[in-house]
């Protein structure tokens, strides 16, 4: 058999389809790993945990995260994938990757589960998460959640969709009328003190607080306006990258928790529909619940 194909490409060279626009890609990865997700559900074999027994990790993280992986690298065998399951634990060496990923110029962010304690409980409230940062700038966004077949879809300037239809964030302009997100990451040194001292502030002063154990789903619900706003100190680039560019293809607003812009290395993050967002930045500051040190 001849080595050479008849249109003289090697067999051994990877075949690269190249009809595919990003965003198409990303929807077909976070819907397969999605589906395969959820028949492992209560199925979990080998639980590990990372920095303590708080932070868990299970082979069908690791798995979905190889099978995204080589999915985004069949079309994109040049982009390079930053994924939850292929850094250490620890914010140090989170950044330490995230500062070596920033030099490509395509750059995908995976979250293989987001919400893995919440998949290994049985506690329906995971997704798939998967962002696509190109030259530094947020370009796709897809979040899908295969227990309610719900796929959130964002492409920068194009607006964001839900199965199609747009998304757009709540008008709520009173606090005291809003349902806000919020979540406890299981760093117990700052993320914890820091998210609980903002749950005393500002739970007695809005209608409801709902923490549900998965950042990225937090953000496509104030995207699609089923909260008003959410915040969380402690996260990592594939918690929030993908929801974040849902929340402000959505009309709303992200920040860090001082109310500066949301940049990938941000890991203390309020979002919301623009107007309670200086309420939510201002109770966490008069908490002392930003998660940064007082100036
Ligand atoms: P995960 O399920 O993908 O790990 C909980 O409110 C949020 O914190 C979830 O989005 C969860 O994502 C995230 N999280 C869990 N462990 C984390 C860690 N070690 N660092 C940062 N975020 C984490
Ligand atoms: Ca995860």
């Amino acid at each position: 058999m001849s080595p050479v194909s008849p249109d003289n490409r090697n067999e051994r060279e990877p075949y690269v389809v190249t009809s595919k626009g990003h965003t198409a890609v990303a929807i077909n990865a976070a819907a397969k790993a999605g589906e395969w997700i959820k028949t492992r559900q209560g199925q979990v074999k080998e639980l590990g945990s990372k920095t303590s027994a708080q932070d868990l990790v299970t082979e069908v993280d690791k798995g979905v995260e190889q099978m995204i992986r080589r999915l985004i690298l069949t079309h994109y065998p040049d982009h390079a994938i930053l994924g939850e399951e292929g850094v250490q634990p620890g914010a140090e060496a989170v950044t330490a990757a995230l500062e070596e990923a920033r030099e490509h110029d395509y750059l995908w962010i995976v979250d293989p589960i987001d919400g893995t304690t919440n998949f290994v409980h049985g506690f329906p409230f995971y997704c798939v998460s998967i962002a696509l940062v190109v030259k530094g700038e947020l370009t796709v966004g897809v979040i899908y959640d295969p227990i309610r077949d719900e796929m959130f879809v964002a492409e920068k300037g194009k607006g964001a969709y839900m199965h199609g239809i747009r998304a757009a964030v709540s008008a709520e302009e009173e606090p005291g009328s809003s349902l806000i997100a919020m979540g406890f990451p299981p760093d117990r040194l700052i993320a914890q003190p820091a998210n609980l001292a903002g749950l005393q502030q500002i739970l007695p002063q809005v209608r409801g607080i709902r923490a549900g154990g998965s950042a990225a789903l937090h953000l496509a619900y104030v995207a699609v306006g089923r909260v008003d706003g959410y915040w969380e100190v402690g996260l990592s680039p594939w918690d929030c990258a993908a929801g974040v560019l849902l929340v402000l293809e959505s009309g709303g607003k992200v920040t860090d928790t001082l109310g500066n812009p949301y940049d990938i290395g941000t890991r203390h993050v309020v979002a919301s529909n623009g107007k309670i967002h200086d309420y939510l930045v201002a109770s966490l500051q008069a908490a002392e619940a930003t998660g940064f040190k007082k100036q």
